[in-house]
């Protein structure tokens, strides 16, 4: 028997190490007898054969060919061979996480769920957040839709809400989705560009496309470079139904708040990100929850009277709508918190397997197309990415109930069915396993009255595809409705094709003609007399049945659709540097970070090299990262320490000078000492600085110089929990 080695030590184990306790669910233990951990074990084969040497293949003699016989080499090269899946079609880039959900009151009025009703229960989740169109490699700062996906394993089986961080979407139909999804992957002939929606293809098929108005509005708007995954809401889309006790139905529309507020980052900084660090969002996640800084998200419903189902100037099932929530109000009714990072990636984010079908018993769905399609498309998509029909068999598909019915073998099939039936009815088997009855928590359809033709035909309801595009384009602040003029501009630019160009321009001037005249100037061109009109019409189809229509008296203003309105008033979890060098004040920079690091800031060290500085007083301050590994687009803010020597260096190091102009470019909160002015001097924004450093001032401009004491750090505080101060970019006078 071979030996067992002998156990980590140091580093190595110290990696290991967790700093939050990583609490445990029912799910995380139903995945505990699933689990392996070779810590303290013996190496052996698949089939528990101790192996001797892993490092030479058998050979004949020891420069000799390796033999045929060596099965320990070929089992272990057989299974690498074979170590991929396929991505996911759409939303391959993703990172997940378990966490809990509890509800706050019982929600009995308007859903017999009982996860929705017991206040006690925590219900465990799995949530996987991803990109809609790069590559499983590819950047998580792209600009882009983001997938907000939970599974809820309650005691009624699993209830998946699979939605996006957008309320809306491109298209109508599900139909349509293959053609929305070939426009955007990379062009076919060469298959560039990766994660990006800025090439002909993608805005060819927009241009024709009316219907994506709205949702174009959403994705070339802030809300598609999210600061993190932590600070971004989530939507169900879809209007779905909520049914009670006495199988009463309301309408219902699904958000997740997210308690951090909904804070963005900027077009260059994601740009800039994605080359100094691709896995920002996916890192974020995971050490935020490493350091029990757990993301927290509050459950909102939209619940709209099934009485009330025309009483809107849009049609509720139509997901290029959203119902604004100044005319439904959204009722936050539990918390979901994510605490505990997965222990393996593949066994758990890469392979759970999400449906819009899961529901459970209280929850259904509604009519639209959309909606309806995708209730083929998951289960389907699985069949060809978890290699066939017994994908919910994996541990981190199962519900933490037990599954008992007739579906029997295929492909990897794990459970032992014993006993002789496996069909119903029987009369060998007792009938079981037994089917529920209604009252006793039986699935049953809503039982909806349907009275119609069958065609392809889409309601005139559905055709109004430009009064909340506006919308939402007049209820941003003026920065944020510069950034979809620079977006537009940008992404336009990029298309080859000027016809293209153009034919989007008249899309835009449908939607608010300031915004079509300004990304016309950017891309020099005109706009086009003739406005062009839906194209996606079926052959025999007459055109006039398909123009877009405009309601009268439609909503013109919605500030919960501007994230300048969202809440402010937290730095957990914020990263804030701290530049200085040796000679540093020591005073300086430990007033600060100790007051940022008691509001739950992560707080880091940047000096010249790494190591440590060494202060005034001969006290050692560890570094974090030298200039050379750190960027000012991986933080929320900057401060600069004091010190006369430390200073000086800073002052004559171009990485330095760089991390400020950079953190200035994109808005973000600076800080400096006040014997470092002679850093901030060497800055070109050292000619906009603030008449002076008041509060009201500071609060304004994101610039604070001063002495380094308590008042000061306070200060710094409620300026980080700005996130950015966006007005700065007014004057354009940044270089890129
Ligand atoms: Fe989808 C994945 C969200 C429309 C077909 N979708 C997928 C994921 C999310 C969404 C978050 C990733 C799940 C995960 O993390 O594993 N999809 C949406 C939303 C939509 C939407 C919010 C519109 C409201 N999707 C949509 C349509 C179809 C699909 C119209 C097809 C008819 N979606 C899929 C899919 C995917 C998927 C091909 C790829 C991987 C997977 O399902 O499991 O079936």
């Amino acid at each position: 028997m071979a030996k067992k080695p002998s156990p980590k030590m140091g580093t190595e184990a110290a990696i290991d190490k967790k700093l939050a306790p990583q609490p445990e669910n029912a799910k995380t233990e139903s995945l505990a007898a699933h689990t392996a951990d070779a810590a303290g074990e013996i190496m052996n084969t698949n089939t528990g054969l101790p192996i001797n040497d892993d490092q030479n293949s058998l050979k004949a003699g020891d420069r000799g060919p390796t033999l045929m016989d060596d099965f320990i080499f070929r089992e272990k090269m057989t299974h690498f061979d074979h170590e991929r899946i396929p991505e996911r079609v759409v939303h391959a880039r993703g990172s997940g996480a378990h966490g809990v959900f509890k509800v706050y009151k019982p929600l009995a009025e308007y859903t017999k769920a009982a996860f929705l009703n017991d206040t006690e229960v925590e219900t465990p989740v799995f949530v996987r957040f991803s990109t809609v169109a790069g590559s499983r490699g590819s950047t998580d700062l792209a600009r882009d839709v983001r997938g907000f996906a939970t599974k809820f394993y309650t005691t009624e089986g699993n209830f998946d809400l699979v939605g996006n961080n957008i309320p809306v979407f491109f298209i109508q139909d599900a139909i349509k989705f293959p053609d929305l999804v070939h426009a955007v992957k990379p062009e076919p002939d060469n298959e560039i560009p990766q994660a990006a929606s800025a090439h002909d293809t993608f805005w060819d098929f927009i241009s024709l496309m009316p219907e994506s108005a709205h949702m174009i509005m959403w994705t070339m708007s802030d809300r598609a470079i999210p600061r993190s995954y932590r600070m971004m809401e989530g939507f169900g889309v879809h209007t779905f139904r909520l049914i009670n006790d006495e199988g009463k139905a309301s309408f219902v529309k699904f958000h997740w708040k997210p308690l951090l507020g909904v804070h963005s980052v900027a077009w260059d900084e994601a740009q800039n990100i994605s080359g100094k660090d691709p896995d920002f969002h996916r890192r974020d996640l995971w050490d935020a929850i490493e350091s029990g800084a757990y993301p927290e998200y509050e459950l909102g419903l939209q619940i709209i009277p099934e009485e009330d189902e025309f009483k809107y100037d849009f049609d509720l099932l139509d997901s290029t709508k959203l119902v604004p929530e100044e005319l439904v109000p959204v009722q936050r009714v539990g918390k979901l918190t994510l605490n505990r990072n997965p222990d393996n990636f593949f066994a758990e984010t890469e392979q759970i397997a999400y449906h819009i079908g899961h529901v459970v018993p209280g929850i259904d769905f509604t009519n639209d197309p959309l909606l309806q399609g995708r209730l083929f498309s998951y289960t389907d998509t699985q069949l060809t990415r978890l290699g066939g029909p017994n994908f919910q068999e994996i541990p981190i598909n199962r519900p933490i109930v037990p599954v008992h019915n007739n579906q029997r073998d295929g492909f990897m099939r794990q459970t032992i069915n014993k006993g002789k039936t496996s069909y119903s009815p029987n009369s060998l088997g007792n009938n079981d396993p037994q089917q529920v009855p209604e009252s006793a928590g039986g699935f049953v359809s809503y039982r909806e009255r349907i009275d119609a033709r069958k065609e392809r035909m889409r309601n005139k309801s559905f055709f109004d595809h430009f009064s909340q595009a506006r919308l939402f384009f007049n209820s941003q602040s003026d920065p944020e409705k510069n950034h979809i003029i620079d977006a537009l501009t940008f992404e336009l630019g990029k298309v080859k094709t000027v016809a293209i160009r153009e034919r989007m321009l008249g899309i835009l001037a449908q939607i608010e003609k300031s915004l079509a005249t300004q990304v016309a100037y950017g891309l020099g061109l005109h706009l086009p007399e003739v406005l062009p009109t839906n194209q996606s019409i079926p052959a025999d189809g007459n055109p006039a049945d398909y123009q877009s229509i405009q309601v009268e008296g439609a909503l013109s203003m919605s500030p919960a659709l501007s994230m300048a309105n969202t809440v402010k008033d937290s730095i957990k979890s914020r990263k804030i540097a701290i530049l200085t060098a040796d000679g540093v004040d020591a005073e300086s920079l430990t007033i600060v970070k100790d007051t940022l690091t008691a509001q739950g800031a992560v707080v880091e060290v940047i000096a010249p090299r790494q190591g440590f500085v060494t202060a005034i007083d001969d006290t050692q301050i560890a570094v974090d990262h030298s200039f050379l590994t750190a960027a000012s687009v991986l933080f929320d803010a900057v401060y600069v320490a004091g010190g006369t020597n430390a200073v000086a260096t800073l002052e004559a190091e171009a990485n330095a000078v760089h991390f400020l102009n950079e953190a200035f470019k994109h808005c973000k909160p600076i800080a400096a000492a006040e014997d470092a002015m002679q850093v901030i001097d060497v800055t070109y924004f050292s000619k906009k600085l603030p008449p002076d450093f008041s509060e009201e001032s500071v609060l304004k401009e994101g610039i604070l110089i001063g002495k380094a004491n308590k008042d000061f750090a306070t200060l710094l505080v409620k300026m980080i929990a700005q996130h950015r101060f966006w007005e700065r970019e007014k004057p354009r006078l940044i270089p890129a």
